[in-house]
This record gives C-alpha cells, structure tokens and sequence, in this order.
C-alpha cells in the first residue's frame, strides 16, 4: 500500500511533535526516568517505522507507584475531598479533552492505525463522555439504610468506600477510549489509580497524563507506567499493595492476572476476548443487515472485543447479504487512517498481521471457501485486506477462536426455531455480545433472552458509558459501565448500632 501521510489533519504535527518527545513514566505527580534506564520504540502501524520511545517502567517503578497511589488514599486532601470537587476535577479533564480533541484523534491514529474520523467521532468523545457519565456518579454513590430483624432496635446502613489503589491494564485497540472508560469510574469512587497502557500504543496515555498534571488532581491520585505485560503488568497484578486490578486484553492474560490476583484476593473485573454472533432472522431488512454485519466486523479492522465475527444468515437472504458484505469487503478502502477516504486502517503490528492471515489460510486449508477479500497487500505497514469465508464448520479454528482482524466466517440457517438459532450462536467458550437483525418485537426478546452474552443488540446500537459492558463465559468477570461499573470499584461497609 501506497501510505501518504497527508498533512490536512488538523494538529498532526503537534502530534507528531509530541510522539517524538522523551516519554518518561508519571508517578506521584511528577515526570521521572524509569529506575532502570530503559526505553522502548512504539510504531506507526501505518508505515512500519518506530516514531516514538517510551519509559519502561520496571518492579522498582511499580513499587514506586504503588506507594504513591497509597500515599494519595492515606492523604485526606484526596480520601476526604468532597464528592462534588472529584466530579469537577473528572469534569475539567473531560473539557481539556475536548479542547485538544484534533490532537488526541491525530495522536490516536499516529499510534493505532484507525482512520482518524474514527478516532476524532468515535473514541475521542467516547473517552470524553465516560469520564463525564462516571463524574456524575462521584455524588451519588449511596447506601441504604436496613431494616434488621434481630433482637433489640436498630440503625443499620451501608456505605460505600473506595476499593482502593487499583492497577488498569488496557489494550491497544481503542486505547483512549478504554484508558478513560476505567479511569473515570475509578477516580469517580475515590480511588487511586495506576494505568498501564498496551506497549504498542501509550501515547494518547501519556498526553492524557499531562492533562491530568495540568488539572491539578491531587499528586498519586492518577500514575501512568509505561511498560510490557511482562515485567510491568505482571508486577502490577502481583502486587501486595494493589487493591485491585481492571484489565481489558486476551482471556490467557485474563488467566495470568487471576492467578496472580489470587495472593492478596486482589478484586477483580476482566474484560476478554469475544466471537460475536450476528444473527440475521428471515424478516430482517437484508440491505440494513449488509451494512450492519460489515460494520460489526470491518469497523476498527476488526480488532475490536465484540466484532461481529460469525455471521449467520436465514438461507432466505444468505445469498444476498453475503454477496453485499463481500462486496462491501472487496471496495474497502485501506489506506493509512490520516487519509481522508480511508476505511480501514492497518492492524497494529506485523505479529497480529501475520496472525490475521494465518487465521484466513488455516480456514481455507481446513476446507473454507474465501468468498470474497483476502487479497495479499504488499508493501509497508500492516495491513490485512478483509475476508469473507463460508462453508466452515464449527470445529474449525475460524469458527473457534477470536481473530481479532477482518475476518468474518459466513454460515446460513433453514430453521425458524429460536432454541436452534441460539444454539448455534452460543456454541463458543466466549459470551461477550450478540447481534440480532429482526422487525418481529416478540422474535427479539425472546431470542434476546436465550443468548448468552453479555451485551444483545437489535438491529445495530452502540456502546454506551451508562450501558453495563462486560462477558458470560471466558469473556470476562463482572462488568464495566454503568452503575454495576462504578460499583466494582466500592467496597461496601455495613454499619449496625444498638440503639
Ligand atoms: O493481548 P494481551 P495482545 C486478544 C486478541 C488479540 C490477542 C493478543 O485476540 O489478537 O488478544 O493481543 C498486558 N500481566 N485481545 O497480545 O497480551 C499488555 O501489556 C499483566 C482482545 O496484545 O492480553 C497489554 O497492556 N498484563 C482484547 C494488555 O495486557 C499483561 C484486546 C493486553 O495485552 C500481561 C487486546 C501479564 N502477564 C487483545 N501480559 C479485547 N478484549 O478487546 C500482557 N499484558
């Protein structure tokens, strides 16, 4: 591919100027070199070429965080500020983000890959509108009173407390939006919080950070390290002296932070991997279901927890909406995302490209036909050219396992029974989130409530900071968004006086 990085984007050179800038870690208010001296390249997907070095953060740096986020528990300037100014400060970082939003879109695609419409209408003010959504909630976190039925008389009541210091470890694929999605529900409780970005994108973390210096958070409040899965991630999710630990990424990470949660019953939310059904019923509308279904799988290049990626259409409009969504795959436009008129980005590295492909000769040699995409793309940075396969069955690893790239497996259904539809789409260790395509009201709830995922969505709908998002199965543990999301980050206290 032919990658011409046009300058029209609004503030790329500021990005391009910040991405070039020495990236040390934040720790307790302050800017400081990682303790042992190192640094690592981070890519533009797009082109291949390193475009940025950042701190990597060690155990020593962990400890040093650590203790700077208890520092900002035990410090009543942050424990007893009053719930109204911790939603002014979740507020004031909101408005700055807003402010800078070309800069954070430009930064987001320099690091990433997504188009940068995407990123300036989609995980910008997604970001912004979690940390606005979760600032409402900072005054509202109440308890009950209780009624109690023991001996005596009674005043019980519930309060709910900070969890405390809290370790998030976010992935690479919307990494502002997923930053601010923890952030913002984390700070809204009270608690303090260490954020480790994915390796392979920190920057929009490390301008947020700035931001967040500039807001004037009290200093440990908010820590940023920089850093791999391995030493960083995991001496955070080990650490005695984290609370808990919210991790979005792959269900055998999910596996590893458990286990190593398991020395101090660490609390924990996971938010994992996902083979998402899209159901496409035989009175759906085909050309709404066409756009839907490439949407759910195209948008992000795929790389997205809840792709749409086992698409299964009523044999009365399989032809159609498969040829419609194959041809929507062919036309695509990849391109670097600082294009205007690209759609689809690279993916994030040369390990996922070649991964992405591996999956689409494995379900050709294992007897999947590739209906349409798939061509080979030459040239600098990662891209995958999306694919549509039919004809695979439900053994294969397409079928199976989470590709995380443009890869949709297409599988058409004869029969009108819900049970059997849903028995289909539920055949997977995941439970992340369901499509369904339908105009029957009563066909949707019903099928609605036989699938088990987490997040069903009826004729297309979006993510949503209020929505609760998060897996049955090996999707994950416990929920994001929402009132469940900030209560996750709550302890709750019972209180019982005599009276
Ligand atoms: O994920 P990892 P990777 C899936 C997707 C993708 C695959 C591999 O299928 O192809 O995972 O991606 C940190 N202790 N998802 O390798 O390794 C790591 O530094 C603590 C789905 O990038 O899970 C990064 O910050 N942390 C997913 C984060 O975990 C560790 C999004 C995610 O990286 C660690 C991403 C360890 N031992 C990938 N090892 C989704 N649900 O959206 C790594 N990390």
């Amino acid at each position: 591919a032919a990658v011409l990085e046009k300058p029209q984007v609004p503030s790329l050179e500021t990005a391009r100027a910040f991405a070039a800038s020495k990236h040390r870690l934040f720790i307790g208010g302050r800017w400081v070199e990682p303790l042992e001296g190192r640094y690592f390249a981070s890519h533009n997907p797009a082109t291949g070429n390193k475009h940025a070095d950042i701190g990597e953060a060690g155990q020593a740096d962990v400890d040093s965080a650590v203790a700077a986020a208890r520092g900002a528990m035990d410090n009543p300037e942050w424990s007893e500020m009053k719930p109204s100014l911790r939603a002014r400060l979740i507020n004031r970082l909101a408005d700055a983000l807003e402010a800078n939003i070309d800069e954070f879109a430009a930064l987001e695609t320099l690091d990433n890959g997504m188009p940068v419409r995407d990123a300036k209408f989609f995980h910008i003010p997604h970001a912004i509108e979690s940390l606005r959504y979760n600032a409402g909630w900072a005054t509202k976190l109440n308890g009950e009173t209780i009624a109690l039925s023991g001996m005596g008389t009674w005043h019980a009541y519930t309060l709910r407390e900070p969890v405390g210091v809290v370790a998030q470890i976010v992935p690479w694929n919307a990494p502002l939006a997923m930053a601010c999605a923890k952030i913002a529900p984390a700070l809204a409780a009270g608690c303090a919080v260490i954020l480790k970005p994915a390796e392979e994108t920190s920057l929009t973390a490390l301008r947020l950070a700035q931001l967040i210096e500039e807001i004037g958070f009290p200093a440990g409040v908010f820590n940023l390290l920089t850093g791999f899965g391995e030493p960083t991630g995991a001496a955070l999710t080990a650490h005695p002296g984290v609370d808990k630990v919210t991790f979005t990424g792959s269900t055998a990470v999910g596996r590893l932070i458990l286990r190593a949660a398991a020395g101090n019953f660490k609390r924990v939310t996971l938010e994992l991997g996902g083979k998402t059904p899209v159901i496409v019923l035989p009175d759906a509308d085909p050309v709404r279901a066409i756009e839907g279904a490439a949407r759910a799988i195209f948008t992000n290049a795929g790389q997205v927890c809840n792709a749409g990626s086992r698409l299964f259409v009523h044999e009365r409009h399989f032809d159609q909406v498969v040829d419609g969504v194959g041809k929507l795959a062919d036309a695509m436009k990849l391109g670097s995302g600082l294009e205007a008129d690209t759609q689809m980005g690279p993916v994030i590295s040369e390990v996922q490209r070649d991964r992405v492909r591996g999956y689409v000769r494995s379900g050709v040699s294992d007897g999947a036909t590739l209906h349409a995409g798939g061509r080979e793309i030459h040239g600098d940075g990662f891209f995958v050219a999306p694919a549509v396969l039919t004809g695979t069955d439900a053994e294969m690893a397409v079928r199976r396992e989470e590709i995380f790239g443009p890869v949709l497996c297409a599988m058409s259904f004869a029969d009108a029974d819900l049970d059997r539809i849903a028995a289909d789409a539920n055949a997977s260790d995941y439970g992340l989130g369901a499509v369904v395509w339908t105009n029957d009201l009563s066909t949707a709830h019903k099928l609605a409530r036989k699938l088990k995922a987490g997040t069903v969505r009826v004729n297309g709908g979006g993510l949503d900071p209020a929505l609760p998002f998060g897996g049955f199965k090996q999707s994950g543990w416990g929920r994001e968004n929402g009132r469940e999301g900030i209560d996750a980050y709550t302890e709750t206290k019972s209180i019982a006086i005599a009276l």
